[in-house]
């Protein structure tokens, strides 16, 4: 076994994850994908910033979800059992408000969380159980559109949620296409209900993203120190910096991680080492935001009418209801 095997077999790499991040940071501009934040620390640090007074979607959603779900309850059809599907579950605060107003109005459902991290999965489904009594759970570990495409054609009625502004980690473009196949895989008696951040004031979206304690910092520089862990990186953390901007026209929140030096990083386990100019910046993340006419635009692009949005107090976020 050559050196560079042996390590591999030492530290269990995860070698798709390993080629994907390679590729990105090969590419012009480099980039890493938004969903390699969420490994444990990062998990730890998203919490951290939903409890953070300057990130307003957590709280404005689960207004909407408090002031709301009992409206939403009289959209389904009691003749048939419900299936609650949702697509990237969370810690289970927000959707239990949901749950508790659909029970309160004798809905007979069955709740889908469906995750590709059992680990999240299994803390979703302790939280809600310990909420509410007797409730019909099942934690699905799978890919989105695997399971949906399994469950297609049953005879019960969905409601599928996919809610946090998950949405927003794609550009419009592809969140039209992620919504089509969504769109191909329901039924005309589904129900959809997508979370989606909206266009405010400019400076409220940069604040959310650049909180004074540097907790959004740490998420993204997390990405560096993830590298260091799993793949023996030797990203020099201190020579980044975080760089988040708001563009208020296209809607696009933009982080990047900027290389304050030139500097050549190593990646030891993986045998590879790239470049980085002075002010060489890695794309991380975009959070889109969205007006009503761009939802609408959305939702006729991938195929769905809208039949209510759904707005917190403030005016901040929306959770809009689809059809086919
Ligand atoms: C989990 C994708 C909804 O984009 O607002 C929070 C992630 N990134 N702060 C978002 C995030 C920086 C979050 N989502």
């Amino acid at each position: 076994m050559n050196q560079l095997n042996e390590s591999l077999v030492e530290t269990q790499i995860d070698l798709q994850n390993a080629q994907e991040i390679k590729n990105g940071l090969s590419e012009i501009p480099k980039h890493i994908s938004s969903k390699f934040f969420y490994d444990e620390v990062g998990d730890e640090i998203f919490k951290e910033i939903m409890r953070c007074e300057h990130y307003y979607p957590t709280k404005a959603e689960e207004e909407i979800l408090i002031l709301y779900s009992q409206q939403l309850a009289k959209q389904i059809d009691k003749t048939k059992k419900l299936q609650i599907i949702e697509l990237g579950a969370g810690d289970g605060s927000k959707i239990i408000h949901l749950l508790k107003a659909f029970k309160e109005a004798n809905i007979d459902f069955i709740y889908q969380p469906i995750d590709i991290s059992q680990n999240i999965l299994d803390e979703l489904e302790k939280n809600v159980s310990s909420e509410i009594k007797d409730i019909e759970i099942k934690a699905i570990c799978s890919d989105y559109f695997d399971y949906l495409a399994q469950e297609q054609g049953s005879d019960e009625q969905k409601l599928l949620l996919f809610l946090g502004g998950n949405i927003g980690n794609m550009f419009p473009i592809e969140a039209a296409e992620f919504l089509e196949k969504i769109n191909s895989l329901l039924s005309p008696k589904d129900l959809f209900l997508v979370g989606l951040d909206l266009k405010k004031n400019p400076r409220i979206i940069q604040n959310a993203y650049n909180d004074p304690d540097g907790i959004t910092k740490r998420f993204n520089l997390n990405l560096l120190e993830r590298m260091n862990r799993e793949f023996g990186a030797d990203f020099n953390i201190q020579s980044f910096s975080h760089y988040p901007f708001y563009d208020p026209i296209s809607g696009s929140m933009k982080s990047y991680l900027i290389s304050e030096e030139k500097q050549i990083v190593t990646f030891k386990h993986l045998n590879w080492q790239f470049a980085l100019e002075k002010d060489e910046c890695i794309f991380t993340e975009v959070s889109q935001k969205y007006s009503f006419d761009d939802i609408e635009e959305l939702a006729s692009k991938s195929g769905f009418k809208i039949i209510n949005n759904f707005i917190d107090s403030e005016g901040y976020f929306t959770d809009s209801l689809w059809q086919k």
